[in-house]
């Protein structure tokens, strides 16, 4: 056990808080115990559509039903194993046989149900946009110069009604509140630092925090100016020095990038551990933090003037956009 607890996320920790921002999960915090809330199963009455996608490899479905004749999007993924569990995971299994060879042998585990837990999101109500957004789909990469951004994509994107209700809800302090890692109230250059939802903070390997920013109307990328740069220093400065005293990982294990499209239109910062392939991190995507502060110290207006790269997927209105304007 000793050796895996460095592992194992220990929110508990015995450390005293050295900053004040830092924030702590309490006892009585429900939200986010080892076991949870048992809470009434609105899957029960969920009828299955359709599979959006899914992937062998990863272990996830995307799923597409109903919940009282309403849409809704399930994702369930397959969870990593933790080897704080394995003493009882082979000492509390049922194990039957599949074949045996020579010194080979194939079994199936059946492991007790609380080791054998499957990580579920639900949206519901989902809209068109969310059954969309799951769907397995072929992307293209889109060559957007600053005037394409500006008389294409902007105007597409204010046309667009995402709500952002569950980022205000964070900001504040109405969801989620247990979950924050570390906050910084300032209204210039504050934000919220919590674990993203992809994460379900059991074992640091795939450690995946967002800092949402305090301030309002940054949509993306595209909005950041040299005024900017001292926001951008403090989430990269105090972002850093959370997950050090959280999770006990230096920056040098650390992913910290933006994301170019984002999936919501309020400036986030994505916090990954190096090594684990997060989606959305690969070079087409993904905007490391330190470089788009180094590139707005030298050219201030570097983001509205620079052609960025970006994939879109073949049914996503803003490819229709750029093919209408003949861009793609
Ligand atoms: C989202 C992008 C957005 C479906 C899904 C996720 N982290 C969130 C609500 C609360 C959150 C996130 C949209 C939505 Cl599965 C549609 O993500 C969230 N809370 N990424 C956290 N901590």
């Amino acid at each position: 056990m000793a050796s895996s607890a460095a592992k194992h996320v220990d929110a508990r920790n015995e450390t005293q808080d050295k900053s004040p921002g830092l924030k702590r999960p309490r006892a009585d915090d429900g939200n986010r115990g080892d076991d949870g809330k048992e809470t009434e199963n609105i899957l029960s009455g969920f009828k299955t559509s359709n599979v959006l996608s899914d992937s062998a490899r990863e272990k996830i479905i995307f799923i597409h039903g109903k919940i009282a004749e309403q849409d809704a999007v399930v994702v369930l993924e397959k969870t990593p194993f933790r080897e704080e569990n394995l003493e009882e995971l082979f000492s509390g299994s049922k194990l039957r046989l599949e074949m045996t060879n020579d010194i080979y042998s194939t079994y199936r585990l059946q492991a007790p149900p609380h080791l054998n837990e499957i990580k579920t999101t639900v949206v519901f109500p989902a809209t068109e946009k969310h059954v969309k957004k799951y769907q397995k789909q072929e992307s293209f990469l889109v060559e957007e110069t600053g005037e394409y951004y500006k008389s294409i994509t902007l105007p597409y994107i204010q046309l667009q009604s995402f709500s952002l209700q569950w980022v205000y809800n964070i900001l504040e302090g109405k969801a989620e509140a247990e979950r924050v890692i570390y906050e910084d109230p300032d209204p210039v250059v504050g934000f919220v630092l919590l674990p993203d939802l992809k994460w379900d903070q059991k074992q640091v390997d795939d450690l995946y925090l967002i800092a949402i920013v305090h301030q309002r109307g940054i949509r993306s990328l595209r909005d950041l100016k040299s005024e900017h740069l001292p926001l951008l220093q403090n989430i990269s400065k105090k972002g850093k020095e959370a997950v050090l005293e959280r999770y006990n990982l230096p920056a040098s294990k650390l992913r910290v990038y933006l994301h170019y499209q984002p999936s919501y239109y309020h400036l986030h910062i994505h916090f990954t551990k190096l090594g684990y392939e997060a989606p959305g991190c690969g070079v087409e995507r993904a905007h490391l933090l330190s470089d788009v502060i180094q590139n707005l110290q030298c050219d201030p207006r570097y983001y509205q003037t620079r052609t960025l790269y970006f994939p879109v997927r073949a049914d996503d209105g803003l490819l229709g956009k750029f093919k209408e304007a003949e861009k793609i």
